[in-house]
């Protein structure tokens, strides 16, 4: 009896690490199309203990690739679909950072990075890719889509979408409401000075008399754009340092927004 009872206790605890087995070869399979060093999780248990002890490191931003060897790249890329690698938390952590696809591709986001991120623009959004996740986004407006991470906002990149004849069309629209020509002078010295700075304009509101030229400065390390809602205007793309305009010659409130962060909120009223 007693030995009978013993057999059956060990009977039973092989039956649960053969559970714990069964779990890890199911992520296992999972993982092995991500081909290369990923293999190297190949002791079963201790992978999957790598795996949750990244999800607790998440807020650590700092391990500086040392830990991406770790991550395990669950999933596939789809077949004919583009895929940018998130490989840092920095503002080359999309990889390629500007990518060229024909309308109506499929943009794969594989999450290298032992950080979660997004990939969020006015044209699409990810949501959340854990570590090792990859998510696919299909690109069916033709243009010029800037996209940041949501976590990481010096994280940047650029898609841009061919339209139906592959030639690279609606880009980041630089159209200035009643804009005047070029060859125009505006009366009056007409310039005024919105500062880009932590993620916010400033100020965030301003008023104008017509005729105004805005001149966005980006004090941060990471390019914005100034784009007003349905594209009425844009500045385009303002890297680190550099300043881009507008002119209002049309009285009216123009709200706007970078493309880049659009959470990050701003408006002119033209008088
Ligand atoms: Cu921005």
């Amino acid at each position: 009896m007693l030995g009978l009872a013993a057999a059956g206790a060990l009977a039973l605890r092989q039956a649960d690490a053969s559970d714990d087995d069964d779990d890890d070869d199911e992520d296992q399979d999972n993982s092995g199309p991500g081909g290369g060093g990923d293999d190297d999780g190949g002791g079963d248990s201790s992978g999957g203990d790598n795996h949750s002890g990244h999800d607790g490191d998440d807020d650590d931003d700092d391990d500086d690739g040392d830990g991406d060897d770790d991550v395990i790249i669950t999933g596939t890329v789809p077949t004919g679909a583009v895929e940018i690698r998130i490989v840092d938390d920095d503002a080359d952590g999309f990889s390629p950072g500007t990518v060229t696809v024909d309308v109506g591709a499929a943009v794969t986001f594989v999450n290298a990075d032992d950080d979660a991120h997004t990939a969020t623009g006015a044209g699409f959004d990810t949501g959340i890719i854990q570590p090792g996740g990859d998510v696919t986004v299909v690109l069916d407006t033709p243009g010029t889509w800037f996209y940041a991470c949501l976590i990481h906002p010096e994280m940047t990149g650029t898609i841009i979408v061919r339209d139906a004849s592959s030639a690279v069309t609606g880009a980041t629209p630089n159209a200035t409401p009643g804009a005047t020509p070029a060859a125009a002078t505006p009366t009056g010295s007409g310039g005024t000075t919105v500062a880009i700075r932590d993620f916010a304009f400033e100020p965030p509101e301003i008023t104008i008399p017509a005729g105004t030229t805005v001149s966005w400065e980006n004090a941060d390390a990471a390019p914005h754009t100034a784009t007003g809602d349905d594209g009425v205007f844009s500045s385009g793309r303002i890297d680190a340092g550099a300043a881009g305009t507008a002119t209002f010659d049309e009285v009216g409130t123009f709200a706007y927004r970078c493309e880049f962060h659009p959470d990050m909120l701003g408006t002119i009223v033209v008088t």
